[in-house]
Parts: structure tokens; C-alpha cells; sequence
């Protein structure tokens, strides 16, 4: 029963528009209004000095290099840490133009956009001899294409009135059908690289990541539902659930491993790098597709990362077999997850965990690739900030979910730091160590697809008024369709929305206040107590609040506390 109850409220923050929830939306003075519209309009500048930059100097190439105004063919670079086997004659894939036609869409630009699929459907080929990173162009480039194939053919024409059949599905169908080569393995679990024009090369890596194998479900399973073709789901699914398959006796997962035999190399993991989109392609994948079996894995998973990598309101690492913390690092990637426990609907949680990646913005004007928070210091060699959109996508998750004032003012913050830090003549610039805000000469495809998209959304979510999106690791949006649904869920059906309106005006919404974990941890571990899988520390030490988000979850009864008369933590209600 627990699952169904918690998904119910997975749905709610996706289904009901923030007017049903919160009446005080209605209240907002015109001075907001216009604080708003003036920051998505300095949004829109954002991505325009990026995109035209991009356009000027680097176009059709992949991506753009703002200090010399020059251009990097970088698709074949992604996730190629040696930079090895790069093509000969590879010229580009205009990798920063598909990464840009959502946003085009979000910012309502059809001209821009249509100019966009008319070069693309034109000239854009993927028969060429370049070795790709498969999660890497799956979910930039297959992403992309999907994405902007559905906005452009929208049966209510809301978005865009130009005369779009299949051009992009054609695209991403050709592209779909090479990546498939990759998932020729014993154990179906994909390689890492594939040769678009050659198929998996001789001697390849077998080497993949949790992340890598298991982030493919959105855009193959939506190509798969797009074409009619039901080859591109049945592979993504079959890697899936044999990565899931191979998970420990604690539901937890490694972070790298081969794919031939199927067995781990990286025991440690957390909820950053290499591994991070599995879990938010487990939770999207059930919104998106309305498998029960989705749900199953990610409420398994999600517990077991509350249990073994949380402390406190941060996330460290652990090994799969133990559940032993194994580092104690905060990375820029982990910034994500806010944003994912809003979908879950553990706001609260979410909220604490934002607090500190803020905290750590602030602190140094971006967030730092790696922070050793065992010896509360950078890692020394990744002070860097590549314009990554993780913060400013919780950001906007929050805000949807609260319509707390205070999320506004943080997604202001980044918008200045960014300005200030990273912006330059030719466009916008990744930082190279944020302890003297050094620039490096690259602007990643995910600034235009991810970070100035989900900072516009902040401002601005007209886009989401009349369709449910989950969007992609890469910021793509899909729309949530019911006839894409294995089965309808509950928060679907109409009449279903007024208890869900009663409880959530009733108290705050959050998993573990419904004790979808574990009530009764009251674990011994030599000696010492272990928290409780559920517990969620109050905001302040002292225990002192202003409203029930400053209060956590009791970690014996699981229950949520809330904000007494006098202004303290407790378990005054219990509900
Ligand atoms: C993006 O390419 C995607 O969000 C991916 O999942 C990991 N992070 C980068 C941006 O930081």
C-alpha cells in the first residue's frame, strides 16, 4: 500500500498547477510580478549573449570558445577524459544548436526555431566516423531532438505554427538506430563508446558507469513510443533492470563496472558523478511511463541513499557491499538531488539539502566541482565550475513546489554570480578554479540546454500551465501523456484531486511524514546507534523555527515535527 500512497504524492507536484495549492499566488503584489518578469528578462539576455555567441563563432562546430571566439568539436570529447581515438574528419554536430531548441521553444522564440529545424533536417548527418560517449549523446542529442520533434508537433500548435512533420524524428530515429550496436553484449548492459558510423570498435572499453547504463530509458523509451518501434525501449529496459539486478544486499549500487561480465569495479558510490541520472531515470521513468516496476526500484533506492550516504543534510559516499562511508565529498553534480526529492515529494529535505549547496555557493561565489568536507577544503584539483545547471534546477524545483519567496532571491544570486564571474564578450565562460575565478575557454552545451532554461523557468513557468513535463538530465522537457501510460495514475483521475487538495492544504507534503521508510531503525552498529533511515535533522541546532519547513523528521517514529506556538521543534502533531 505504502508505494501507491507515495506516489500519489509524487504525482501531485506535477499534476496540479501551483494556483490549485497555493491561494497566496493570487495575492502576489504587482511589485513581484514585475521582479520576476524583470529577472527572466535578464535570463532571456543570458541566453541570447550565449546562444548568438555560439551562433557568430562556433556554429555549425559543437560548442562554442568564448575567450577566443573560436569553436570546439567536443561530442567526440565528452566524457573522454584522455581524449583518446578522437576522429580525423569529424566537423561538428552543432551540438549547442540541439541542446538550444527547448529553450528556443520555453523562450517562445518559432522563428529562431524554425530557422533551427530547417538547418538541421538539411544538413546534420550522424554517419560519421567519430567514436561517442553513448549516455553522453543520448541524453544531449537524442534528448534534444525528441524533445524539440514533440514541442514542434504539438497537436494544439501552442508553441510553434510552422509547417513541422518528421524532420527531427527522422534524425533521432537514425541516431537511435546506431546506438544499438552498443547493447551487443553478454549481459545487455550498453558500452560505453560506439562509433556512429562504424558500430563498437575493435578492442573496445568494456568499462561503463552505473549512470552511463542506466540513464537511457527516457529518450529510448520516448523514441520507442514516438516510431512505433519497440526495439529502442526493450534495450534500455533490458540494461536497466540487469544493472538493478546486480544492486547488493543493501540496494545499493557500485559506480563503475563491465559490461561483458557484468560484475562491479567500483564499489563506492553516492549521488554525484557516474551515477546520479540513474536515479532520477528510475523516478522520471515511472512518471513518464506509468510502470509500477520503475517505482519499485526507486523507492528501494532512494531509502537505501537516505540510510547509507546521508548525514545530516549531505550526501557522502559509500561502498555498496558495506554500506561503509567511504568519502566525505560534497560535489557540484550531488546539487541535483533537491530537485529530484521535490518530485518524491520530501520538500523538506529537499529544502534542507538546498540550504547547503547554497550555502557553499555563496561561500564562493559558484559551487566548486569537489569540496573534501572531511578536511573541509577543495579538492585540489577540481576548484573548478563548468556553468553547471544543478543548483539553479533545484532551485526552480523548490520554488514550484513552495512558492517560497526565498527561492527567487537564491535563483537571483546565481544569475549574478554569473554575470559577474563567467560572462565575456564572446559569450559565457566555465571557471577554472573558483579560488581566483580563472576563466577556462569553453561554454558547455548544458549552459543554453539546462542552466539559463531552468533560471528562465524560475522566473517565468507559463510553459507548464496546461501540460505536465518531466524533463530530461539534460533539461529536455517530455510531456507526461496518458496515452504513453502503462496504467493511469491515480493523481490522473479527476476525482482523486480533491482528497489530495484536502491533505495537502492540511499539512506539509513529504514521504517520510507518510513513513515510506523504515519506522523502526533503532539499529546497534558495535555499540553505536545508527540514525534512523528517515531522520531529517531540524533547520537550526537549537531547534528554534519559524514554520514547519524548519523542522525535520523525528528519526524514532519517522514522524514529521512541526513548529510549535512558541516557535520550537517538536512533535506536537502527530498526524
Ligand atoms: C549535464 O550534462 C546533465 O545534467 C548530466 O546528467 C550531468 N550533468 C551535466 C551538467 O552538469
Amino acid at each position: 500500500m505504502l508505494p501507491r500512497e507515495f506516489g500519489k504524492w509524487v504525482f501531485v507536484f506535477l499534476v496540479l498547477s501551483p494556483t490549485v495549492f497555493n491561494p497566496s499566488v493570487s495575492g502576489l503584489d504587482i511589485r513581484w510580478a514585475s521582479k520576476k518578469r524583470h529577472m527572466r528578462e535578464k535570463v532571456r539576455e543570458m541566453f541570447y549573449h550565449a546562444y548568438n555567441n555560439y551562433l557568430t563563432y562556433a556554429f555549425p562546430h559543437d560548442e562554442l570558445k568564448p575567450l577566443t571566439k573560436s569553436f570546439t568539436d567536443s561530442l567526440s570529447e565528452l566524457g573522454n577524459l584522455n581524449l583518446e581515438h578522437l576522429p580525423q574528419d569529424y566537423t561538428g554536430s552543432a551540438l549547442t544548436l540541439i541542446e538550444s531548441l527547448s529553450s528556443l521553444v520555453i523562450l517562445g522564440n518559432n522563428t529562431e526555431f524554425g530557422r533551427a529545424v530547417l538547418w538541421l533536417s538539411e544538413n546534420l548527418t550522424f554517419d560519421v566516423d567519430a567514436r561517442i560517449n553513448l549516455f553522453e549523446c543520448n541524453i544531449r542529442v537524442l534528448g534534444g531532438l525528441v524533445s524539440a520533434h514533440i514541442l514542434a508537433t504539438d497537436s494544439t500548435n501552442r508553441f510553434l505554427q510552422g509547417n513541422y512533420k518528421n524532420q527531427l524524428l527522422i534524425l533521432a530515429e537514425d541516431l537511435g538506430q546506431r546506438f544499438l550496436p552498443a547493447f551487443s553484449t553478454p549481459t545487455g548492459l550498453p558500452y560505453a563508446w560506439i562509433n556512429l558510423k562504424y558500430g563498437v570498435m575493435e578492442n573496445e572499453t568494456t568499462e561503463s558507469s552505473t549512470s552511463g547504463c542506466g540513464s537511457l530509458i527516457l529518450e529510448m523509451g520516448t523514441l520507442s513510443q514516438l516510431t512505433g518501434d519497440p526495439r529502442y525501449e526493450a534495450v534500455a529496459l533490458r540494461a536497466l533492470r540487469k544493472l538493478w539486478s546486480m544492486r547488493s544486499s543493501l540496494n545499493l549500487l557500485g559506480t563503475t563496472l563491465n559490461v561483458s561480465t557484468g560484475e562491479w569495479i567500483e564499489y563506492s558510490s553516492g549521488i554525484g558523478a557516474g551515477v546520479d541520472s540513474f536515479y532520477e531515470y528510475l523516478m522520471k521513468a515511472h512518471i513518464l511511463f506509468g510502470k509500477e516496476e520503475f517505482w519499485r526500484m526507486f523507492h528501494s533506492a532512494y531509502l537505501a541513499v537516505q540510510k547509507y550516504f546521508r548525514h545530516g543534510s549531505w550526501y557522502h559516499e559509500a561502498d555498496m557491499r558495506t554500506g561503509r562511508a567511504t568519502y566525505w565529498q560534497l560535489t557540484s553534480l550531488q546539487a541535483f538531488w533537491p530537485g529530484l526529492q521535490v518530485l518524491v515529494g520530501d520538500i523538506s529535505a529537499a529544502n534542507l539539502s538546498h540550504r547547503e549547496f547554497f550555502h557553499v555557493w555563496e561561500r564562493f561565489g559558484v559551487l566548486p566541482e569537489r569540496y573534501l568536507l572531511d578536511y573541509q577544503m577543495l579538492h585540489p584539483t577540481e576548484k573548478y565550475y563548468p556553468l553547471r545547471p544543478e543548483l539553479a534546477e533545484s532551485t526552480f524545483y523548490l520554488y514550484q513546489a513552495t512558492k517560497d519567496p526565498w527561492y527567487i532571491k537564491v535563483g537571483e544570486s546565481i544569475v549574478k554570480s554569473l554575470n559577474l564571474y563567467t560572462r565575456v564578450e564572446g559569450g559565457f565562460a566555465s571557471i577554472k578554479d573558483v579560488t581566483t575565478m580563472q576563466l577556462e575557454d569553453h561554454q558547455h552545451s548544458f549552459f543554453l540546454a539546462e542552466t539559463c532554461k531552468y533560471l528562465y523557468l524560475l522566473f517565468d513557468d507559463s510553459f507548464l500551465a496546461d501540460r505536465n513535463y518531466v524533463f530530461t538530465t539534460e533539461g529536455h522537457p517530455l510531456p507526461v501523456l496518458s496515452s504513453w501510460q502503462e496504467k493511469l495514475p491515480e493523481a490522473y483521475i479527476l476525482s482523486n484531486w480533491t482528497s489530495i487538495k484536502r491533505e495537502r492544504q492540511g499539512r506539509q507534503a513529504s514521504a517520510m511524514s507518510l513513513q515510506v521508510c523504515p519506522a523502526n531503525l533503532k539499529l546497534k552498529d558495535g555499540g553505536k546507534q545508527v540514525e534512523s533511515a528517515c531522520h531529517v535533522p531540524d533547520a537550526f541546532a537549537d531547534h528554534r523555527c519559524i514554520n514547519d519547513d524548519d523542522c525535520g523528521v523525528d528519526s524514532t517514529t519517522c514522524r514529521r515535527r512541526s513548529c510549535s506556538m512558541a516557535g520550537y521543534c517538536g512533535l506536537w502533531l502527530l498526524i
